[in-house]
């Protein structure tokens, strides 16, 4: 994919953006550049309008997204067990109800689903949702996407594509059509943390691979890498992983990792993105809202870059304490690009704890946010919501630059922003 080189030759007209600027202009000059740079959105759980049902928009998705539905047990009598019984929208007025009408929806989480209603001019509070239902209701979808991510300021996403899953797999078999806004991303998952439940599937597709991974299994797994390498063109390969990840490891995902996957990726020259410190399903009753997280032991990324230097690795990592060690590794790795303030993490006051760091130990290198977005529309406050808390991290590093003797001009702005949210990931 064409990316723009960062150093362009300036235009006379731009000779504006060429002056220094003085500390009081530089907040405006920050916000202005942020506002009008088209983010890349470099992991997703969207799809594009190609995949049908399997994309996930409207208000009835925002409202039981899994971080609110992990919120309304807390607001609300009502069991898990019961509220799964319900319609989706049932689901969704219990949770208004609860999150809104009963309470005050000041968590990060909340917030976002009032900037999302007032971004569209529908109302923000109220017992009922039949005016923001008929309006998603009227939108054609094609259309909604090009004016969510105009509002978004983000000009394409990564999405998580599963080749095991049984609803999306047959949709790329029969040949999805490409989206140059939605970009496809190899997820393994299912044949690196659940290899026992899924290997038959392999089996099933004509590949030899045999339970214990033995055999013919780590050339059979590359051929299967191959076959949807060539069918989707993913742009990286990613897995999540738990607190517990280890490497190397006496294991079935320590070896197709090692034996399949990396040398793949190489072959490729795409990179392996890393999200690790997950503890899967700590309360399985409140199913996606039941993961938690865990300190992980970040040698395994040392074991990784130390080993793999033909490797590219995207890694983010769940936990709030692994966060200075990571960026410590990248210093040490060129091969590691750290991104995103993941999930739990993706809270303002953590944002900007954790991008102050990097800003301060990596300089410009490294990938601040991503958004996560399960829900079409939540792109709408999740980069609204980096813009705005990156827009003093950024002005006040300029401004202590200035004060240390030199002074930036918006063209330094300009590529430093573009450099963040898009030309670090396209290496
Ligand atoms: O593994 C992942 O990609 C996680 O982001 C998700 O599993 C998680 O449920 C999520 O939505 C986090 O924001
Ligand atoms: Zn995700």
């Amino acid at each position: 994919m064409e990316i723009r080189s960062i150093k362009q030759p300036i235009p006379s007209d731009d000779v504006g953006l060429q002056s220094l600027l003085s500390p009081e202009h530089l907040p405006s000059a920050v916000e202005e550049i942020l506002a009008t740079t088209a983010f890349i959105d470099i992991h997703t759980h969207l799809f594009s309008p190609a995949f049908g049902n399997l994309g996930l928009w409207g208000l009835d998705e925002l409202l039981t997204y899994h971080y609110l539905e992990a919120e309304f047990f807390r607001s609300s009598e009502m069991s898990p067990e019961h509220y799964w019984q319900l319609p989706k929208a049932e689901q969704a007025d219990a949770i208004w109800q609860a999150l809104f009408v009963e309470n005050t929806p000041v968590s990060e989480a909340t917030r976002g689903v009032v900037a999302v209603l007032n971004a569209f001019g529908l109302p923000t509070r109220g017992p009922d949702l039949l005016e923001a239902r008929r309006f998603f209701a009227a939108q054609d979808l094609k259309a909604h996407v090009r004016h969510v991510f105009k509002l978004a300021g983000i000009s394409e996403v990564a999405m998580t594509n599963d080749p095991l899953d049984p609803d999306e797999a047959p949709l790329w078999e029969s040949g999805a059509e490409p989206d140059p806004q939605f970009h496809p991303v190899l997820r393994l998952d299912r044949i690196l943390n659940k290899w026992a439940d899924h290997w038959r599937v392999l089996v099933g597709k004509g590949y030899a691979v045999e339970e214990d991974a033995g055999g013919k299994t780590a050339a059979e797994v590359r051929r299967f890498l191959a076959d949807w390498q060539a069918r989707m063109q993913p742009i990286y390969m990613a897995v999540s992983l738990p607190d517990t990840f280890q490497f190397p490891e006496q294991s079935v995902r320590g070896r197709l990792l090692a034996e399949a996957v990396l040398p793949s990726c190489r072959e490729f020259g795409i990179p392996l993105s890393l999200m690790i410190g997950v503890r899967y399903q700590v309360n399985p009753a409140l199913r996606l809202a039941g993961d938690g997280v865990g300190r992980a032991d970040l040698r395994a990324v040392e074991h990784l870059c130390t080993s793999y230097p033909g490797n590219r690795f995207l890694i983010s990592v769940l936990s709030r304490e692994n966060q200075h060690e990571l960026c410590v590794y990248a210093r040490k790795f060129s091969n590691l690009m750290p991104f995103g303030c993941w999930w739990f993490l993706n809270n303002p006051s953590i944002v900007e704890e954790i991008t102050r760091e990097r800003l301060e130990m990596l300089g410009t290198s490294f990938i601040p946010q991503h958004s996560d977005a399960r829900v079409l529309e939540q792109v709408i406050y999740k980069w609204r919501n980096t813009r705005r808390t990156l827009a003093p991290i950024l002005a006040n590093a300029y401004r202590l630059l200035a004060g240390d003797g030199r002074a930036v001009t918006r063209i330094d702005i300009r590529n430093d922003i573009t450099r963040l949210f898009r030309t670090n990931f396209m290496g």
